[in-house]
Parts: structure tokens; sequence; C-alpha cells
């Protein structure tokens, strides 16, 4: 074959937009992250990189992930199906060691295979390799989580050097910040948030791109479930600082931080480098904040997640704010749709076809889409912390079924000895007043179903399950999420009541346990 033949056929193998032109993505996820942000209206906050990337994308309003804890959320969305069909059901490093299963076809092998040049950089958190493979790759496999994480500098030379030595073949570039996520149970020495690591003070090393802003605990804005204490408020004023690797010359009340920073430097890379014009841009975290009732959690505290879409090619919405739900499970469907890569027909085990449940979001840049649906999926989070959940959010609705509600919800290590929950204890033992919205004997005990409107309870204090004049939403939403879990070849499906028998046809079979 002549060189010019096995040059158009590489061409041709090569996903190309409706303009004829190469596509790639780069894909920003925070660990941890919240609602920290000017487009998300937290008027405490000065984002200008976040809100000027939010001018330039579709920013949802209801965006969920599929589960409240690390490795599955990035699972998941690595792969597009829940942690109970790729086999990541909790913490991927140490005692914790759960993978995907070896059969799982991951978006990176999927793009890998489609003649996609992939690169990761920060925090991968998910195996094994031969399921989640990366062309180019610095993560806490072969380098410190803090310089791939959190040193927006060494960050912003690694996305120059994956940019630099990129060839023929489009790119997808996951770059993974550690930044928002707890410190104080790994890193106690660089403070409760990491806040101090890089600061420049002796010890602590030096980000040069970074000049550190103090935040003071009584200007912070609390979600409505964190406890409204000076210890709460000090660690959330902490994790503000270490959001806030900021960019050089903001005033004292930018209280913005290195997350930010650190994603306009990767996004000024990717302009010095003439390829934004091509690039699909998605901003998003893995789970709920560090705080009570947010990660582990699949209550709207732990599960909903701040989600940008910046598609250089879809103008018509930049700046919009859409309403249309949106799962982390469809960045998958979303990325392979921009790539026109097709979803291949297999099976992890047996003869079950894999299907994805979530869908492109693309068609969401052109126009507003009726989507009202998400769904989650838990099982643990530490390897202790066996605590399967499901649950349906649709429309103001949000259903959840607590599988084993008879046992005290977990705690996490790093979540045990953040000054807010030592606070929580603290005063629950003493009989003072907590400042929270709930009790922790309600947070440890909770109903099998509990079911919430957020259209008339927005902050999920009234369980509706029981309510007589609900029954009707109940039975529909019980229907809905016992349906996924089917599509989803969920091995939880018949618990906890009943045990799934699935020689000739799958089906429930009773163990008459009292439930
Ligand atoms: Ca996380």
């Amino acid at each position: 074959m002549g060189l010019r033949w096995a040059l158009l056929l590489l061409l041709l193998a090569l996903p190309l937009g409706r303009a004829g032109r190469a596509r790639n993505v780069l894909l920003l996820v925070a660990d941890d992250g919240g609602f920290e942000s000017g487009v998300y209206n937290n008027s405490a906050i000065n984002t200008p990189n976040l809100d000027a990337l939010a001018g330039r994308s579709l920013v949802f309003r209801n965006a969920f992930t599929s589960v409240s804890s690390c490795s599955p959320s990035r699972a998941s969305i690595l792969t597009g199906l829940p942690q109970h069909q790729n086999g990541m059901y909790g913490l991927h490093q140490d005692v914790h060691h759960f993978n995907s299963f070896d059969k799982v076809q991951s978006l990176p092998l999927l793009l890998s295979q489609a003649h996609i040049r992939t690169g990761i950089i920060g925090k991968k958190h998910v195996g094994p390799e031969t399921v989640y493979p990366f062309d180019f790759a610095y993560t806490e496999e072969n380098s410190s989580v803090l310089q791939v994480g959190r040193n927006i500098t060494r960050i912003k030379r690694l996305v120059r050097k994956f940019l630099q030595s990129q060839d023929e073949r489009p790119f997808f570039l996951y770059v993974a910040f550690h930044d928002p996520h707890r410190c104080g149970h790994s890193q106690p020495q660089y403070g409760a948030f990491c806040e101090k690591f890089g600061n420049g003070e002796s010890g602590m090393g030096w980000i040069p791109d970074w000049k550190p802003q103090p935040y003071s605990p009584e200007h912070v804005q609390l979600p409505y479930f964190v406890p409204d204490t000076p210890a709460a408020r000090a660690d959330l004023a902490a994790q503000y600082t270490t959001i806030g690797r900021m960019d050089q010359g903001n005033n004292r009340t930018a209280l913005l931080f290195s997350l930010h920073a650190g994603i306009g430097l990767v996004l000024e890379e990717l302009r010095s480098a003439g390829l934004h014009n091509t690039t699909l841009v998605i901003y998003t975290s893995d789970n709920g904040i560090p705080f009570p009732s947010g990660r582990t959690n699949l209550y709207w505290s732990g599960t909903a997640e701040p989600l940008l879409v910046s598609s250089p090619e879809h103008t018509e919405r930049w700046g919009q704010v859409s309403q249309a739900y949106a799962s982390l499970l469809d960045l998958t469907p979303t990325i392979l749709d921009w790539f026109a890569i097709p979803y291949p027909s297999y099976s992890i085990f047996g003869t079950k076809t894999v299907q994805l449940t979530g869908k492109s979001l693309l068609p969401a840049l052109v126009s507003e889409q009726p989507w009202i649906t998400v769904f989650s999926s838990q099982s643990h989070h530490e390897v202790t912390m066996y605590y399967p959940m499901r649950a349906i959010q649709h429309q103001h609705f949000r259903l959840i079924h607590n599988l084993h509600f008879r046992t005290p919800f977990p705690i996490d290590q790093d979540f045990y000895v953040s000054p807010t929950f030592q606070d929580l204890l603290n005063r629950t033992r003493a009989r003072q007043p907590t400042h929270w919205n709930k009790t922790l004997h309600q947070y440890y005990y909770r109903d099998r179903w509990e079911l919430f409107d957020r259209s008339s309870d927005p902050t999920e204090s009234r369980n509706l399950a029981s309510d007589s004049q609900y029954a009707e939403v109940l039975e529909l939403l019980k229907a809905h999420l016992l349906k996924w879990q089917w599509d989803t070849n969920d091995p939880w499906v018949c618990a906890p009541d009943g045990v799934l028998e699935e020689k000739l046809s799958p089906q429930c079979q009773p163990l008459y346990n009292e439930l």
C-alpha cells in the first residue's frame, strides 16, 4: 500500500466533526467540589476563570453524580455505568482495593481503539490498568498526588507537555484536580484541606503561580446542610483557601482559589496551543462536598454537582442555564457522541448486553431538553462502609432506598477526624446545640424509604414516604428505580427482602425476613 493511501486511510479513521475538523475533549474534575463559584450564585467568591468558562458553556443547574464517593464516581464517569454495573463498589486505593470488572469497555479504552490520544493528569483512583489505560499519565500511581493534583504550576507544565507532544490524533485530556478534597487525614501538616501546601512558608513548599488568600470564617456561605458553628465555618474557610490557589493580583475580597486559578492556567495552555476552537471542555466534580450529608450520601447535598459544558461548535446557548436533569453517567455518552464513536455491543458477564442508560448532553447545547430523571447507586465508600442505597431524582422528587436501613450510617476516616464532625460529636455528647439541620441520631438511623419534595422542602427535611398523599408518587418512583436496576444488571435488585436467582429467567425469591 502506498504512503498516500495509508495516510488517507488514517485520516478516514480519525473522528472528525461536522465541519471536518478534528475534535478534542478536555475534562476537568474537581475532587469533592461543590457550588463554590460565582456561576452558581456564591456571592462570597470571585471565580473569574470558572465564570469565564461558564460564559462559553451551557450551565447545568440540575446535574447529579450517580454515586457520592471518589473511585466509584470516577469509574462511572469513565464508563457511563453505575458502580453496581462496572464493579467499582468502593474506593480503589489501599485495603479498599475495589476495581472495575475486567471486561468493562471504558471511555479511555474505546477512545484509544478509535485512534484518539488519551491523557490524565491528577487523581486517577480507578483500576485495573487494563480497563483504564491512558497514553499519557501523571497520577498518584507514578507521582505525588499533591504535585499532580494540587500544584497548579506543575499541572500547567504537564498540560503543556501533553499538548506539545500531541500528534495527528485528536485527544481526550482528563485533568483531575485534587484540591477541594480534605487533607487532614493523610497530610495534616498542610492543614485540614492542604491549604498551606505550596504557600511559601517554611516547610510548605512554593507554587509559583499561586498567591495564597486567607479567608474569613465569618464570610463563608454555609450550605443548609453544614452546621453553623465556628468549627465548621473555619473548616469551610480552609477549603475555600485551598480551592483558591488564585490568580495573581486579585484583590482582598477576591476569594478564588487554586482550583479555579488552575483551571485558568489549563485553559490558557489550550488557547496558547490554538486548540480552544476544536476542544469540548467539561467541568464538574465527582461527589458531594466533604461535610455532613455531603460526600457518601445520596441526598441532594451529596449528589448535586456543578456541570459546565463548553463546545466551540455550539455557541447558541453560551452563558445560558439549563434546568434539564443531567447525570455524570451522561459524560461517556456525550464524549462518544462528540467523537461520533458508537458504543459497542458486548457483555460483562454471561449474555447480558451492556446498555448505557445515560444520554448525550450535546442536544442540550442547541435547545433545552425535557430531561427530568436521574439515578444514583452506592454500595461502599471505604471497604468497611457497606451501606447500599439506590435513588431516583424525578423532577423535584427524590426517592432513596436505604437497603441496610437498620444499621447506622457509616462514617469515613477522613471525615471522622475533620473539625466539623469532631465538633458535632463533642456537642452531641455534651448535649450542646449543634446548629445543624438534623441530629446525629437522625443521620445514623434512616428510614428504608426516604421521599422528599424539593419544591416545598428544599432542605429535604420531611420524609413523605409514609404520607398517604404521596402514595402514588412513591409507587411510581419505586417502579422507575426498580426498572433502572434491572436495566443496569444490579446484583442488589432484590435486596433487602429477596434473593436474586438468575437461572432460566432472573427473578427475586422471597426471604420472609420481615422487611
Ligand atoms: Ca472525591
